[in-house]
């Protein structure tokens, strides 16, 4: 009971702030002359560590009748990946719109005020041209369960409000909730089938408080908005309320077979994301974390509908851009692995949709592949917001009216082995196109990998190595390492982490 108190009165604490801060910035900033923007609204919404796991996505299993309603509304990206598979470097790259290499953020608990400070991120820009810039939850990178609540490692230049819900997943439940390494809930798999309903938990506050900030945009239409919603499932502890485990029964939650035989040709830093526990697990205990994830992409997929039926009801969808995605993939035992950072399909490849004005072949797929990075050229364009002209990602909005025009031709992914200590940092980059997916790990010195999708879509057969193929694999190669150089900033150096940018530690409660 008291504990039920303290999320009441801590979230109307939250609210209250909330509300006196929303009047200052209102009366501070310079209302315009004339009423009414009519430029269109952005309503940005990423999930944590979702992968392609849902009904439009073509998933046999996954309910998530929301999101898919959504791309019935707009175009839906089927070849859309994250330029680095990690929460902190995919994030700072995609509101950034550089390649990591450009941000200088390889790592989690970074931000790119610390390497390029002057950076206008795309929130900011929308700011700078007047509209109101807000956050909930999760945008840049937090520590998930331990951060929620606090700012994380947020950039407050991006936003005049910011909010932060933190429901009982976070506040009450950690005691109940089964994890492979005790005492740790974030980094490793664990998971809870929750006893308490859905507004209790942080993803259902997450959506109330975007209800409340609607509500006050459709009041006072002086300045379009961008509101940007950060949803925490379902990274990890996949705790979500018990209702939603009951549609993925957990003997029919499917296991990966064959991965002793799978594993043989792929190079060492390619399997580089295994963890050590990941071996606790068994069948039975890898099927209950598959059936906790899906719960968890159904419950947040209910969050987003109730978002998405508050701008339907404030009369808000028409001119309200609705970008719906998120900052990587993620294994559920494929290759053996689990979780993120691995270059393979289901861990570069994300979620994608953009809907409303600017979209005019509703309900279409594009095929052709594009990364988080373009969505800021994209959204800025739409919205008539100027951008930094070192912007590295493409203008998606000629897409967004033929869904078969074709971008750049490829995306690329990259990320880090080894640590700071001996051998040093390795890296390794893959790039996806129509067809193939092509990976070097160390300039190929630490392997090459060649994966066709026309005839191996699961990635199993690795050819870089057989002599058919040795043609496309130097094609391939050259394309890679051209599309490398792109992702540096002019100086063609990865701009270093200077110490005493960032002073304040706002992570931990
Ligand atoms: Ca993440
Ligand atoms: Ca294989």
């Amino acid at each position: 009971m008291l504990a039920k108190r303290f999320l009441f009165h801590r979230s109307r604490a939250v609210l209250m702030f909330a509300m006196t801060f929303f009047w200052l910035v209102g009366s501070i900033i310079p209302q315009p002359a004339n009423a009414a923007d009519a430029r269109p609204n952005v309503l940005f919404i990423i999930s944590d560590d979702l992968n392609n796991s849902l009904g439009c996505y073509g998933h046999p299993q996954v309910k998530s009748p929301n999101i898919d309603r959504l791309a019935e509304r707009g175009v839906r990206f089927n070849k859309a990946y994250c330029q680095y598979p990690l929460c902190g470097p995919s994030r700072n790259s995609m509101l950034c719109g550089l390649y990591p290499n450009s941000t200088g953020i390889h790592r989690n608990s970074q931000i790119f005020r610390q390497t390029i400070p002057s950076h206008h991120s795309m929130s900011q820009a929308f700011r700078l041209e007047g509209y109101f810039a807000a956050r909930i939850g999760k945008l840049y990178h937090y520590n998930v369960p331990k951060s929620v609540g606090t700012n994380g490692h947020d950039d407050p230049g991006s936003w005049e409000l910011e909010l932060n819900p933190a429901g009982c997943d976070r506040l009450l439940e950690e005691p109940d909730i089964f994890t492979l390494r005790p005492g740790s809930f974030g980094g490793t798999l664990s998971w809870y089938a929750s006893p308490r309903e859905d507004k209790l938990h942080t993803d259902g506050m997450l959506a109330k408080d975007a209800q409340w900030v609607l509500e006050r945009c459709a009041r006072d239409k002086d300045r379009p908005f961008f509101l940007a919603l950060g949803f925490y499932r379902p990274h990890t502890p996949y705790v979500a309320p018990k209702p939603y485990f009951k549609h993925y029964p957990v003997d029919e939650m499917p296991l990966i077979e064959g991965v002793e035989e799978d594993i043989k040709d792929i190079p060492k830093d390619g399997l580089g994301s295994h963890k050590k526990e990941h071996e606790l697990l068994n069948d039975d205990l890898r099927q209950q974390a598959i059936q906790a994830y899906f719960a968890s992409i159904t419950f947040m997929d209910a969050q987003v509908g109730h978002v998405l039926d508050t701008l339907e009801e404030l009369g808000l969808a028409e001119n309200t851009i609705v970008v719906f995605t998120s900052d990587h993939g993620y294994h559920l035992g494929e290759h053996g692995l689990w979780q993120k950072q691995s270059l393979f399909e289901e861990s570069a490849r994300v979620p994608l949709i953009i809907a409303g004005p600017g979209v005019k072949d509703v309900g279409s797929v594009a095929e052709t592949p594009v990364g988080l990075i373009d969505l800021y050229p994209t959204l800025a364009k739409i919205c008539d917001v100027p951008t930094p002209d070192n912007l590295q990602g493409q203008d998606l909005s000629p897409i967004l009216t033929d869904a078969s025009q074709a971008a750049r031709g490829w995306a690329i992914s990259q990320v880090v082995r080894g640590g700071r200590g001996k051998g040093g940092s390795r890296f390794g980059y893959s790039i996806r196109t129509p067809r193939w997916r092509y990976t070097e790990w160390s300039n190929g010195e630490g392997g090459r990998e060649l994966y066709d999708h026309q005839k191996d879509p699961l990635e199993q057969k690795n050819l870089a190595q057989g002599r058919l193929y040795g043609e496309i694999v130097a094609d391939l190669s050259k394309t890679l390492n051209e599309a490398i150089a792109t992702t540096f900033p002019e100086s063609g150096e990865i701009p270093p982490i200077k110490q005493g940018l960032w002073a304040p530690n706002l992570t931990d409660p």
